[in-house]
This record gives C-alpha cells, structure tokens and sequence, in this order.
C-alpha cells in the first residue's frame, strides 16, 4: 500500500484497498462471506483473541472484503484509517458514543440532516449528554457556545439542505483552542472535493449511501480518522455496539467507489450548468449552490473545496404549493429521498428529509417552506434541463390562477403524497 494522500484521486478511488496477490490474484476483491474464520490451533486463536496475533477472527472484528474498503477511503480521505459502518447514520453515531460520555456537552452547527439533529438533540440528551446548535455560517457561534464541559465539535459542510457551509479552519481553530476533537460529516461534498482531515479535523463521518457508493443501491456508512489513537475507540465502539458493516455490503460499496472521481465531475459539471440556468429563470425566486457567486460563502467555497458538487438548494415564487406542483410534474428527474447517486433525485426537505426538525428549528434552520433540494446526477445535462423546463412550465400554468404568491407556512411534519398525479 503506498501513504495516504501519495496517489491521486482516482487512481486512490481504482487501487486503494486492492492487493491482487493477497487474493490469489483476484483484480476484485472477492467477497469473504463468512461469519467466522478457522484458527489454525488453539494456540493461535487465544494469541488473535490475546492480541498479540493479527490473524482474522469474527466478521464483526473484521472482514478482509471490508477492511479493503476501510483502506480504501482511509487513503482517499488522507486518514490514518478507517471504521465502515452499516449505516451512515451508525457512523454519526458511532463516532459521537465512542468520544462523549454522561456530563459532556455538544456543539453542533445547524443545519444538519434531521435524525443526526434529533440523535444528538434527543438520543443523546437521554444519556446526559446536552448539545447547542449554532449557525453553520456564523464562524464565530461554535467559540461562543464553549463550555467548560464542551467536549466535541459536530459540523456539517456544505449543510443538508441548504447548502450553508461551515469554515473548516475557523472549526478546527475552536477545536484546537478547546483541546476537543472536531468530527466533520462529509458526505455532502465527499473526498474527491473536500479533505477535512488534511485541514486538521479529528474525525470524517460519511453516509456512503450516497455520492461514495453512487449507484442509489446500498445503505453504509464510514468513520475515518485522522490519528490511530483515535481509530482504535471508534473500533473498539463499533465492535460493542455492533454498528459494523457486512461483507457484502463492502463489495457493492468498492464496486461503486472505483468511479467516484468521474461520477462526481461529471454531476458537478451538469450541476453547475443547472444552477446557472435557474438563476436566470424568473420562475425561480432564489438558487443556492456554492458555485454561484450570489452564494454567500462562494468564497469559503473556493477556499475549502476543490468544487461545488452537485447539490442545488432553490426555491419557486409559488412557495411550498408552487414546490409540490414541480415535484409532482417532473418525469425523468425521481421524486425520491437521499443524493449523490447517478440518476437525478428531487424532494421537498420540511416534508421529507427535515420533517423530525420542529417548524421553528427549520425557520432557525433556513429551511424555508418551499424550498427544493435538487441531487443532479449524471444523465445528459439537456435531458435534466428540459424535464424542469417542462414542470417550470406545468407550476407557470398551475399558479397561473392561484389567488397568492406568499408561501403559506407549512404545517410541522406534514407530507407530501409522492403518489399523487404523477
Ligand atoms: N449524514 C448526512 C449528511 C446525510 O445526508 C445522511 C442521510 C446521513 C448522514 C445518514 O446516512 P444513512 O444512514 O441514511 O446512510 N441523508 C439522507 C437524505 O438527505 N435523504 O435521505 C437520506
């Protein structure tokens, strides 16, 4: 294996984790399933157990299909190692249990994806563990909420849904002042665009469901250090509480990861065409993406990033009944939950992805009622184009006569019926 960050990305995202000759020359890795694995005598099986072997026990302690995805990330995000987890949301949590206990108190920005908000607002608070939330573009709120009993930092950049992002170095500044680690969810933006760890964060959490794993196949997840004094508590953690991932699982996450770099370019550059285009649209009320200049971190963007990615945040002069009519409408893009896949997902954050947040957490939050969160993928630019085109102009002709263009204020956790009219 050559050091982290020694590759480039793609040949990182192609070769990383794979040694041919220790598979009996197998180019993919094969897929170990099994549970358990022989010890070749008594003897050795208490030296793995004892520690002073090793050899592989228990696929819940490890897998080689799983430790070579482990490795792989581990290289692309420029860690020491890494830990893979069964969910995105088992490497959030997994990451926050093995570094708090009872007492602790926990600074997170705002906004976040909903069930980590409601596992470190409520999950957590049931154990002692308080938390305050603070803006994720405000670089000064994460030094101003320190306590005295402030042990970890939780940031989200760019943020679910609205795209705000946190200045990482400003973060790792508080964190470093506050001798507390800084654990970054970088799912949003992933490795090919955004390395937090070589920015001096403590740990990277990701939901490889999305743009890592890229084919909308697999639910996963990936906890990546930046010392190995700290991955050993994050595995230690993983394996008691038995967050750990399946072998099969793996595979499907290395098949996917091999092309990481070119899917992620390839969505950005539809992406940032798309932005631009609605920006113009005058049936678009605003457009957030960290590509456009109008974004008001467009700079922290340049600085942090190596590109925007391929999430669009926007809204429609309709508001939420003008959104649901374009949801409703649209025929190649899917009506659809989760991102970073190949094919291009829409949906409606306060009624979907956000709805555990409170209406007041979302106003706190940005996320407006009508606002829109668009996962382009990777299909033909002028295909995705001319679907919205075509449900821009189904909401021209719906809104046409309604009586009000204000946004009416959206019941909490009221939904939109995916089935409806489409
Ligand atoms: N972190 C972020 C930033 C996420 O967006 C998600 C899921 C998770 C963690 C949890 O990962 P999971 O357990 O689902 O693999 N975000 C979703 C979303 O925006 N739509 O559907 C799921």
């Amino acid at each position: 294996m050559t050091k982290p960050g020694q590759q480039g990305p793609h040949t990182a995202a192609i070769h990383g984790g794979i040694d041919p000759a220790e598979h009996r020359g197998a180019v993919s890795v094969p897929i170990y399933q099994t549970s358990t694995f022989a010890f070749p005598s008594a003897e050795e099986g208490a030296a793995r157990f004892g520690g002073s072997s090793h050899g592989l026990i228990y696929s819940r302690l490890g897998n080689p299909t799983v430790q070579a995805l482990e490795e792989c990330v581990a290289e692309l995000e420029e860690g020491a190692g890494a830990v893979a987890t069964a969910t995105g949301m088992a490497a959030v949590s997994t990451a926050l249990l093995a570094l708090l206990r009872q007492g602790d108190h926990v600074i997170a920005t705002q906004p976040i994806y909903g069930a980590s908000r409601k596992l470190i607002q409520k999950a957590f608070a049931r154990f002692g563990i308080t938390s305050t939330f603070v803006r994720a573009a405000d670089p000064a709120a994460i030094r101003s909420a320190l306590r005295p009993e402030t042990r970890l930092i939780f940031v989200e950049t760019p943020a679910n849904p609205t795209l705000d992002l946190v200045d990482l170095d400003a973060a790792v500044e508080v964190a470093r002042f506050a001798g507390i680690p800084l654990v970054v969810d970088n799912t949003f933006a992933g490795p090919h665009l955004q390395r937090p760890l070589a920015m001096g964060a403590d740990l990277v959490v990701h939901s490889m469901t999305k743009s890592l794993n890229g084919h909308s196949d697999v639910i996963a997840g990936m906890i990546v250090a930046r010392q190995t004094s700290m991955l050993e508590s994050v595995r230690h953690t993983a394996i008691s509480f038995g967050t750990t991932m399946d072998p099969h699982q793996a595979w499907l996450v290395l098949r996917g990861i091999r092309t990481l770099g070119m899917r992620v370019e390839r969505a950005q550059e539809n992406a940032i065409k798309l932005a631009q285009w609605l920006e113009d649209l005058s049936s678009v009320a605003w457009v957030r993406f960290p590509g456009l200049r109008s974004h008001p971190q467009y700079d922290l963007a340049k600085r942090q990033m190596s590109g925007p990615g391929s999430m669009i945040a926007f809204e429609l002069p309709g508001g939420v009944d003008a959104g649901r009519i374009l949801m409703n409408n649209v025929r190649l893009i899917t009506l659809a939950v989760s991102l970073g896949g190949v094919e291009s997902l829409i949906e409606h954050p306060a009624s979907m992805t956000h709805a555990a947040v409170t209406a007041q957490e979302q106003r706190e939050e940005g996320i407006t009622p009508g606002l829109v969160r668009l996962s382009v993928g990777c299909e033909d630019l002028d295909d995705i184009r001319a679907d919205l085109a075509q449900a821009l102009a189904a909401v021209e002709d719906a809104t046409f006569a309604l009586p009000t263009t204000a946004s009416p204020p959206i019941e909490e956790n009221a939904h939109i019926d995916p089935h409806s009219s489409r």
